[in-house]
Order: C-alpha cells, then sequence, then structure tokens
C-alpha cells in the first residue's frame, strides 16, 4: 500500500535529517518538508477520509506514530540547537572582569591656567583674597570710573570690542583689562583691600607678543598709609617667587590715568626685556569714584599679563604658541 510505503520510508529518513540539521534555521527547513502543512505527512493524514475503513485504521496509526516520532525528534534536536546558540551567544558577549581596565586619556591644566593659579597663590600667602567680575563689562566700569576720558585711544573701535547691547547706562564691551573690579569692589567694599582679580580680557591686537585674547591678574592694595616703595616690594617679592631669586626687573617710568605715577616692570628673559605689567598708585580721582576718601586712603594697583609671565618663564617668543592646540605643544607643560 503506497500510504503505508509513504510512511515508512520518511521514519527511515527523516530521523537522520533532523540529527545532521546544523543550526536553527535548516531544522524549521527540515520540519516544514516532514511534518509540515506541505509534507507528505500532512498530505496522507488528508487523505485518510478517501481510504477504506479497513485502511483508515491502519495508515491512521502510522501516521500518528510517524508523526510523533518526528515531531519529538524535532524538538530534541531543536533545544540541543539552541543551547549551542545561547552558549555561542555568552561566549562571544563574555567580558573578562579581571582584565585591567582602559583608562581614558587624562587632561590636565593648560599653562595658561596653571600660571594663573600660581601667581594667585603667592598673593594669597601674602594675605590677599581674589575677587572676578564680568568679561562683558559697561563702559563706565571699564574706562570712565579709571578716569579715563571719552577722548582716550583705548577707547576706540579700533581698539575694543564693542557689544551691540545698546546704550545702557552707557555702551558694553569686552573689557580690555581686569582693572574695571577695582571699582566694583570698592564700590560695594570699605577698605582695607587687598585682592586679586583673575580673567579673561579682550583687546584688538595680535602679534608675537599680544593676542585678541588674554589674560590679566588684577592686583589691588587700599590701606590708611600705602607707599610705592609697598607696590615695588611687593612686586619684586613676586618676581622673585614666581621666576627665581636671580630674577632681573625693572620698573619703568608710564602714564595711566587711574594711577599716578605709574610704572611698567619689565623682566629680562632670552636676552631681551619683556613687559610683564603696568602699576601704580590709585589715582585720587578714583576713589572719588567710588566713595572712598582720598585723604584718608592711599593705595596701588598693578595688572600683569598671564600669557607674558609664561613668556618669560619657558622661553615662548610667540605668544600664538599658548593658543595653539597642537598637543605636541600642550604635552611639554603637564
Ligand atoms: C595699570 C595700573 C593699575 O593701577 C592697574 C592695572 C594696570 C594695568 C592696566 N590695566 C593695563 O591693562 N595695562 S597694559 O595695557 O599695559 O596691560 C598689562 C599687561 O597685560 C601688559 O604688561 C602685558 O603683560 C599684558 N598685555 C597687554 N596686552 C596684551 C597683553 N598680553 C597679551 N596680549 C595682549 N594683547
Amino acid at each position: 500500500m503506497e500510504a503505508l510505503d509513504r510512511l515508512s520510508q520518511l521514519e527511515a529518513d527523516a530521523p537522520a535529517r533532523i540529527a545532521a540539521a546544523s543550526d536553527l534555521e535548516s531544522l524549521a527547513q527540515i520540519e516544514a518538508e516532514t511534518v509540515g502543512k506541505r509534507s507528505p505527512l500532512l498530505e496522507i493524514r488528508r487523505g485518510l477520509g478517501s481510504l477504506p475503513d479497513d485502511q483508515r485504521r491502519e495508515v491512521g496509526r502510522r501516521v500518528n506514530e510517524v508523526a510523533q516520532l518526528l515531531g519529538s525528534l524535532i524538538a530534541q534536536r531543536r533545544s540541543i540547537l539552541e543551547t549551542a546558540a545561547m552558549e555561542e551567544a555568552l561566549r562571544a558577549e563574555e567580558v573578562d572582569v579581571t582584565l585591567p581596565g582602559r583608562r581614558p586619556p587624562r587632561g590636565t591644566r593648560h599653562l595658561i591656567d596653571s600660571i594663573q593659579q600660581e601667581v594667585v597663590d603667592i598673593f594669597v600667602s601674602m594675605g590677599y583674597t581674589v575677587a572676578t567680575g564680568p568679561e562683558a563689562e559697561t563702559e563706565f566700569y571699564n574706562f570712565t570710573a579709571l578716569n579715563i576720558p571719552y577722548t582716550h585711544p583705548s577707547r576706540l573701535e579700533s581698539d575694543t570690542f564693542y557689544l551691540d547691547y545698546g546704550e545702557v547706562p552707557e555702551g558694553t564691551l569686552l573689557r580690555t583689562h581686569t582693572s574695571p573690579m577695582q571699582a566694583r569692589y570698592m564700590e560695594l567694599n570699605r577698605p582695607p583691600v587687598y585682592i586679586v582679580v583673575p580673567g579673561r580680557v579682550f583687546r584688538r591686537d595680535s602679534d608675537s607678543t599680544h593676542t585678541p585674547s588674554f589674560h590679566q591678574i588684577e592686583g589691588l592694595a587700599v590701606d590708611t598709609d600705602i607707599t610705592f616703595a609697598d607696590l615695588k616690594g611687593t612686586l619684586a617679592h613676586f618676581a622673585r617667587l614666581f621666576f627665581g631669586p636671580d630674577t632681573k626687573t625693572k620698573f619703568i617710568p608710564h602714564y595711566f590715568p587711574f594711577t599716578e605715577p605709574s610704572a611698567e616692570m619689565h623682566a629680562y628673559a632670552d636676552g631681551r626685556w619683556l613687559e610683564l605689567l603696568g602699576c601704580g598708585m590709585v589715582d585720587p580721582a578714583v576713589f572719588g569714584h567710588v566713595g572712598y576718601d582720598p585723604n584718608q586712603v592711599t593705595g596701588f594697583a598693578f595688572g600683569m599679563g598671564v600669557e607674558r609671565l609664561a613668556m618669560v618663564r619657558h622661553g615662548i617668543t610667540d605668544i600664538r604658541a599658548l593658543y595653539d592646540p597642537d598637543l605636541r605643544i600642550l604635552r611639554q607643560f603637564r
């Protein structure tokens, strides 16, 4: 009988195919071909109704037998293949928790930042406190409160970056120095005053000793009997601590509208004198602007360029190297 022969054939062939299925996909294929909707097994099952009674029972029994056998072989094989696939996935994703971790590269402070901190620390060790102020400043604090007349060239657009925020209370600009904090601080604090003000400042400047954005540290000391000797002594002490005891510095007369007398301090490095800072005795007019009595107090102030300190200390001949993102430069100053 043809149906029984086909069933026996299937029973003989299919187990080896099932056992040989190497992955879940090929097993699914074999399942479809042996016990699935279009398999010979189903075809025979569908044809049972048209068989004579005596054959129907026999063929029906064999169909069930073969279907059960193949069904259970397929289920066993599927479970083996699923376990293997899971183990493979686990092996692929294995994490060895005993391996040393990969450290992300550590950033370091930029030279300008570390020098700024070092200078601030020196002044803090002399009893100064730290104040900071806004980089976007009003013309009043940047110029007027410092006795800088309307006609002064530093107020020109060729020297200063003006901001377009209207005319309140005067114009607004990117501060050209840290000196505006002198007036801001004195307005809010009574003497004695001993502060340093580190910060970024901006000017329309660009050459080997000037950048359009640079850093200054302002110093302001106001008390009842401060003299020019205190100013020189303080800055000379600073220079010895910062550059070493043998550093040559010199003061040369200068003019600032907000100090009288005024001077510049230069330091000698690499065969040339480099201007480090401007300074002087606070002009009585500045005390007048902030409500201090010029007959009661005297004071000195200075503003030093942080990039210039870096240049002198490290023999840097072009200031723009400090703003070069080349890691070969930056790594030298870790
Ligand atoms: C003077 C008297 C005071 O009572 C208080 C502060 C001052 C300093 C004044 N506010 C000032 O800014 N003077 S300055 O124009 O001569 O600049 C001070 C220092 O900043 C310079 O000595 C120099 O070291 C640095 N500097 C100026 N322009 C720079 C610059 N550094 C880099 N790039 C620039 N474009």
